[in-house]
Protein backbone atom coordinates (compact mmCIF):
# COMPACT_ATOMS: atom_id res chain seq x y z
CA UNK A 1 0.00 0.00 0.00
CA UNK A 2 1.00 3.55 -0.61
CA UNK A 3 1.03 6.26 1.99
CA UNK A 4 1.24 9.82 1.40
CA UNK A 5 2.05 12.88 3.06
CA UNK A 6 0.26 16.14 2.50
CA UNK A 7 0.94 19.67 4.16
CA UNK A 8 -1.73 22.40 3.05
CA UNK A 9 0.48 25.33 2.36
CA UNK A 10 -1.98 27.58 1.34
CA UNK A 11 -5.88 27.48 1.09
CA UNK A 12 -5.17 26.49 -2.59
CA UNK A 13 -2.52 24.58 -2.74
CA UNK A 14 -0.07 21.71 -1.14
CA UNK A 15 2.84 19.53 -1.12
CA UNK A 16 2.74 15.68 -1.45
CA UNK A 17 5.15 13.13 -0.80
CA UNK A 18 5.32 9.94 -0.82
CA UNK A 19 6.52 8.03 2.49
CA UNK A 20 7.88 4.42 3.43
CA UNK A 21 7.49 4.81 7.07
CA UNK A 22 6.62 6.68 9.94
CA UNK A 23 8.68 6.48 12.94
CA UNK A 24 7.12 8.65 15.90
CA UNK A 25 4.35 10.72 16.58
CA UNK A 26 3.65 12.76 19.80
CA UNK A 27 1.15 15.56 20.63
CA UNK A 28 3.80 17.38 22.97
CA UNK A 29 3.14 20.44 25.19
CA UNK A 30 3.57 23.05 22.31
CA UNK A 31 3.09 20.76 18.62
CA UNK A 32 2.17 18.01 17.33
CA UNK A 33 5.23 16.33 16.24
CA UNK A 34 5.98 13.93 13.93
CA UNK A 35 9.10 11.87 12.22
CA UNK A 36 8.52 10.40 8.55
CA UNK A 37 10.70 8.69 5.64
CA UNK A 38 9.76 10.23 2.92
CA UNK A 39 11.09 8.43 -0.79
CA UNK A 40 12.21 12.02 -1.98
CA UNK A 41 13.46 13.59 0.58
CA UNK A 42 14.76 11.43 3.50
CA UNK A 43 13.49 11.94 6.91
CA UNK A 44 11.33 14.54 7.81
CA UNK A 45 10.45 16.38 10.91
CA UNK A 46 6.92 17.75 10.17
CA UNK A 47 4.87 20.31 13.47
CA UNK A 48 1.66 21.05 13.44
CA UNK A 49 1.25 19.47 9.98
CA UNK A 50 3.98 21.83 8.29
CA UNK A 51 7.57 20.71 7.08
CA UNK A 52 9.84 22.09 9.20
CA UNK A 53 12.97 20.05 7.88
CA UNK A 54 14.30 17.42 5.42
CA UNK A 55 17.65 15.26 5.08
CA UNK A 56 18.46 16.09 1.23
CA UNK A 57 17.02 19.89 1.50
CA UNK A 58 17.86 20.72 4.87
CA UNK A 59 21.31 22.47 3.78
CA UNK A 60 20.16 25.38 2.11
CA UNK A 61 17.93 26.92 4.97
CA UNK A 62 20.59 26.28 7.35
CA UNK A 63 23.68 27.59 5.63
CA UNK A 64 21.24 30.79 4.50
CA UNK A 65 19.86 31.64 7.77
CA UNK A 66 24.03 31.17 9.17
CA UNK A 67 26.19 32.03 7.09
CA UNK A 68 25.01 34.77 5.49
CA UNK A 69 25.00 37.03 8.84
CA UNK A 70 28.02 35.69 9.96
CA UNK A 71 30.13 36.40 7.06
CA UNK A 72 28.74 39.85 7.15
CA UNK A 73 29.48 40.08 10.71
CA UNK A 74 33.45 40.85 10.86
CA UNK A 75 34.45 38.79 13.75
CA UNK A 76 31.07 36.65 15.11
CA UNK A 77 32.11 34.94 18.70
CA UNK A 78 29.06 34.38 20.03
CA UNK A 79 25.99 33.66 18.28
CA UNK A 80 22.57 32.60 19.34
CA UNK A 81 19.44 30.46 17.32
CA UNK A 82 15.90 30.82 18.82
CA UNK A 83 13.83 28.23 17.68
CA UNK A 84 16.21 25.74 15.59
CA UNK A 85 15.81 22.54 17.83
CA UNK A 86 16.96 20.14 15.13
CA UNK A 87 20.26 21.69 15.90
CA UNK A 88 21.25 22.79 11.57
CA UNK A 89 21.96 25.99 12.35
CA UNK A 90 23.74 25.16 15.22
CA UNK A 91 25.68 22.74 13.37
CA UNK A 92 26.40 25.63 10.56
CA UNK A 93 27.54 28.10 13.21
CA UNK A 94 30.38 26.19 14.61
CA UNK A 95 31.62 26.00 11.03
CA UNK A 96 33.12 29.45 12.08
CA UNK A 97 36.41 28.87 13.64
CA UNK A 98 36.09 32.38 15.36
CA UNK A 99 33.35 30.98 17.49
CA UNK A 100 33.53 30.91 20.67
CA UNK A 101 29.61 29.73 22.05
CA UNK A 102 26.43 29.26 20.01
CA UNK A 103 23.61 29.69 22.54
CA UNK A 104 20.15 27.45 20.92
CA UNK A 105 16.94 28.66 22.65
CA UNK A 106 14.19 25.99 21.99
CA UNK A 107 11.00 26.31 23.70
CA UNK A 108 9.89 22.65 22.88
CA UNK A 109 12.56 20.19 24.68
CA UNK A 110 10.93 17.07 23.17
CA UNK A 111 12.17 18.27 19.18
CA UNK A 112 15.90 18.66 20.39
CA UNK A 113 15.15 15.02 21.78
CA UNK A 114 13.61 13.86 18.67
CA UNK A 115 15.90 14.99 16.43
CA UNK A 116 18.68 13.76 18.04
CA UNK A 117 17.21 10.30 17.76
CA UNK A 118 16.64 10.16 14.31
CA UNK A 119 18.46 13.26 12.64
CA UNK A 120 22.15 13.19 13.96
CA UNK A 121 23.16 14.46 10.67
CA UNK A 122 21.53 17.46 11.40
CA UNK A 123 21.66 17.82 15.38
CA UNK A 124 25.68 16.47 15.10
CA UNK A 125 26.76 19.54 16.54
CA UNK A 126 24.58 19.97 19.57
CA UNK A 127 27.10 18.06 21.94
CA UNK A 128 29.99 20.24 20.95
CA UNK A 129 31.55 22.02 23.79
CA UNK A 130 30.94 25.18 21.98
CA UNK A 131 27.02 24.43 21.74
CA UNK A 132 24.82 25.30 24.80
CA UNK A 133 21.46 24.52 24.86
CA UNK A 134 18.39 25.94 26.28
CA UNK A 135 14.98 24.72 26.50
CA UNK A 136 13.14 28.18 27.01
CA UNK A 137 10.80 30.52 25.36
CA UNK A 138 13.23 32.55 22.37
CA UNK A 139 11.28 35.42 23.90
CA UNK A 140 12.18 35.48 27.52
CA UNK A 141 15.56 34.15 26.59
CA UNK A 142 15.88 37.03 24.37
CA UNK A 143 14.57 39.93 27.13
CA UNK A 144 17.18 38.78 30.02
CA UNK A 145 20.42 38.61 27.71
CA UNK A 146 21.05 42.11 27.06
CA UNK A 147 24.32 43.22 24.50
CA UNK A 148 25.61 39.36 24.96
CA UNK A 149 25.73 38.19 21.18
CA UNK A 150 27.26 39.01 17.83
CA UNK A 151 24.64 37.38 15.79
CA UNK A 152 21.52 36.55 16.13
CA UNK A 153 19.05 33.97 14.13
CA UNK A 154 15.64 33.50 14.38
CA UNK A 155 14.32 29.68 13.14
CA UNK A 156 11.37 29.30 13.82
CA UNK A 157 8.23 28.24 12.75
CA UNK A 158 5.32 29.73 10.87
CA UNK A 159 4.07 32.23 12.91
CA UNK A 160 1.23 30.25 15.07
CA UNK A 161 1.31 29.07 18.16
CA UNK A 162 4.22 30.18 20.13
CA UNK A 163 6.07 31.53 17.53
CA UNK A 164 3.25 34.60 17.26
CA UNK A 165 5.33 36.52 19.06
CA UNK A 166 8.42 35.99 17.36
CA UNK A 167 7.04 37.97 14.42
CA UNK A 168 6.02 41.38 16.52
CA UNK A 169 8.17 44.60 16.39
CA UNK A 170 8.38 44.63 20.34
CA UNK A 171 10.41 41.13 19.65
CA UNK A 172 12.80 43.04 17.48
CA UNK A 173 13.37 46.18 20.04
CA UNK A 174 14.31 43.24 22.80
CA UNK A 175 16.59 41.44 19.68
CA UNK A 176 18.06 44.84 19.49
CA UNK A 177 19.04 44.91 22.97
CA UNK A 178 20.67 41.37 23.20
CA UNK A 179 22.88 42.20 20.14
CA UNK A 180 26.58 43.92 20.88
CA UNK A 181 27.07 47.46 19.21
CA UNK A 182 27.98 46.22 15.74
CA UNK A 183 25.53 43.43 15.85
CA UNK A 184 23.63 41.48 13.34
CA UNK A 185 19.81 39.71 13.52
CA UNK A 186 17.83 37.42 11.12
CA UNK A 187 14.74 35.89 11.00
CA UNK A 188 12.98 33.20 8.58
CA UNK A 189 10.45 35.10 6.74
CA UNK A 190 8.12 32.54 4.62
CA UNK A 191 7.68 32.94 0.97
CA UNK A 192 7.51 35.97 -1.24
CA UNK A 193 4.82 34.16 -3.10
CA UNK A 194 2.90 33.01 -0.52
CA UNK A 195 3.69 35.60 2.32
CA UNK A 196 3.34 38.77 0.90
CA UNK A 197 1.70 40.55 4.03
CA UNK A 198 3.85 39.45 6.32
CA UNK A 199 7.19 39.86 4.46
CA UNK A 200 5.93 44.06 4.06
CA UNK A 201 5.29 43.88 8.00
CA UNK A 202 8.31 42.20 9.19
CA UNK A 203 10.31 44.34 6.62
CA UNK A 204 8.68 47.52 8.00
CA UNK A 205 9.09 46.65 12.01
CA UNK A 206 12.61 45.28 11.19
CA UNK A 207 13.49 48.76 9.74
CA UNK A 208 11.96 50.90 12.26
CA UNK A 209 14.32 49.22 15.06
CA UNK A 210 17.59 48.80 12.82
CA UNK A 211 19.48 50.93 10.56
CA UNK A 212 20.21 48.75 7.91
CA UNK A 213 17.21 46.19 6.83
CA UNK A 214 17.98 43.38 3.94
CA UNK A 215 15.56 41.01 2.34
CA UNK A 216 17.24 37.82 0.75
CA UNK A 217 16.03 34.44 -0.68
CA UNK A 218 16.88 31.38 -1.75
CA UNK A 219 15.28 27.81 -2.87
CA UNK A 220 14.29 25.28 -0.80
CA UNK A 221 12.02 22.43 -2.30
CA UNK A 222 10.03 21.29 0.31
CA UNK A 223 8.72 24.83 2.05
CA UNK A 224 6.04 26.71 0.01
CA UNK A 225 6.75 27.71 -3.54
CA UNK A 226 9.48 26.63 -3.07
CA UNK A 227 11.26 29.87 -2.82
CA UNK A 228 12.23 31.23 0.51
CA UNK A 229 13.33 34.87 2.46
CA UNK A 230 15.12 35.62 5.37
CA UNK A 231 14.99 39.68 6.51
CA UNK A 232 18.01 40.79 7.97
CA UNK A 233 18.38 43.93 10.86
CA UNK A 234 21.91 45.24 11.14
CA UNK A 235 23.47 47.65 13.23
CA UNK A 236 26.76 48.42 11.68
CA UNK A 237 27.61 46.05 8.73
CA UNK A 238 25.25 46.23 5.72
CA UNK A 239 25.46 42.49 3.89
CA UNK A 240 25.46 43.66 0.60
CA UNK A 241 28.94 45.85 1.17
CA UNK A 242 30.54 42.74 2.64
CA UNK A 243 34.31 42.21 0.69
CA UNK A 244 32.81 38.40 -0.66
CA UNK A 245 36.56 38.09 -2.15
CA UNK A 246 37.49 37.65 1.93
CA UNK A 247 35.16 34.82 2.72
CA UNK A 248 36.76 31.74 2.73
CA UNK A 249 36.48 27.88 1.31
CA UNK A 250 33.64 26.42 3.99
CA UNK A 251 32.49 22.70 3.88
CA UNK A 252 28.82 24.14 2.16
CA UNK A 253 26.61 22.66 -0.58
CA UNK A 254 24.78 25.94 -1.36
CA UNK A 255 26.32 28.74 0.30
CA UNK A 256 29.51 30.35 -1.24
CA UNK A 257 30.90 34.03 -1.97
CA UNK A 258 28.92 34.78 -5.25
CA UNK A 259 25.56 33.14 -3.70
CA UNK A 260 25.96 35.86 -0.65
CA UNK A 261 26.04 38.63 -3.18
CA UNK A 262 23.02 36.79 -5.42
CA UNK A 263 20.99 36.28 -2.70
CA UNK A 264 20.16 39.96 -2.04
CA UNK A 265 19.58 40.31 -5.63
CA UNK A 266 15.53 40.54 -5.60
CA UNK A 267 13.38 39.44 -8.35
CA UNK A 268 11.30 42.63 -9.21
CA UNK A 269 7.78 41.14 -7.19
CA UNK A 270 9.86 40.36 -3.96
CA UNK A 271 11.69 44.07 -4.17
CA UNK A 272 8.42 45.31 -4.27
CA UNK A 273 7.55 44.35 -0.64
CA UNK A 274 10.46 45.96 0.57
CA UNK A 275 10.30 48.95 -0.80
N1 LIG B 1 15.67 24.45 11.24
C1 LIG B 1 14.43 24.44 10.57
C2 LIG B 1 13.38 24.07 11.55
C3 LIG B 1 12.52 24.95 12.06
S1 LIG B 1 11.93 24.51 13.56
C4 LIG B 1 11.40 25.90 14.40
C5 LIG B 1 11.39 25.64 15.89
O1 LIG B 1 11.00 26.85 16.54
C6 LIG B 1 10.45 24.55 16.40
O2 LIG B 1 11.20 23.48 16.91
C7 LIG B 1 9.62 25.25 17.50
O3 LIG B 1 9.41 24.44 18.63
C8 LIG B 1 10.51 26.45 17.81
N2 LIG B 1 9.82 27.59 18.44
C9 LIG B 1 8.58 28.08 18.16
N3 LIG B 1 8.29 29.12 18.97
C10 LIG B 1 9.38 29.30 19.78
C11 LIG B 1 9.69 30.21 20.83
N4 LIG B 1 8.81 31.16 21.22
N5 LIG B 1 10.90 30.11 21.45
C12 LIG B 1 11.79 29.17 21.06
N6 LIG B 1 11.55 28.27 20.07
C13 LIG B 1 10.36 28.34 19.44
C14 LIG B 1 12.03 26.15 11.30
C15 LIG B 1 11.11 25.71 10.21
C16 LIG B 1 10.55 26.78 9.31
C17 LIG B 1 9.27 26.25 8.67
C18 LIG B 1 8.85 26.98 7.48
N7 LIG B 1 7.60 26.53 6.95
Amino acid sequence: MELWYTEFQTKGVGITCKTKKTYHTEKTQFQEMALIETEQFGRMLVLDGTVQTTIEDEFVYHEMITHVPLFTHNNPKKALVVGGGDGGAIREILKHPSIEKAVLCEIDGRVVELCREYLPEISCALSDSRADVQIADGIKYVQEHKNEFDVIMVDSTDPVGPAVGLFAVDFYRAIYESLKEDGIFVAQTESPFFHKELIKGVYRDVKSVFPIARLYTCAIPTYPSGYWSFTMGSKKYDPIETDTSKIPELDTKYYCADVHKAAFALPRFAAELVK
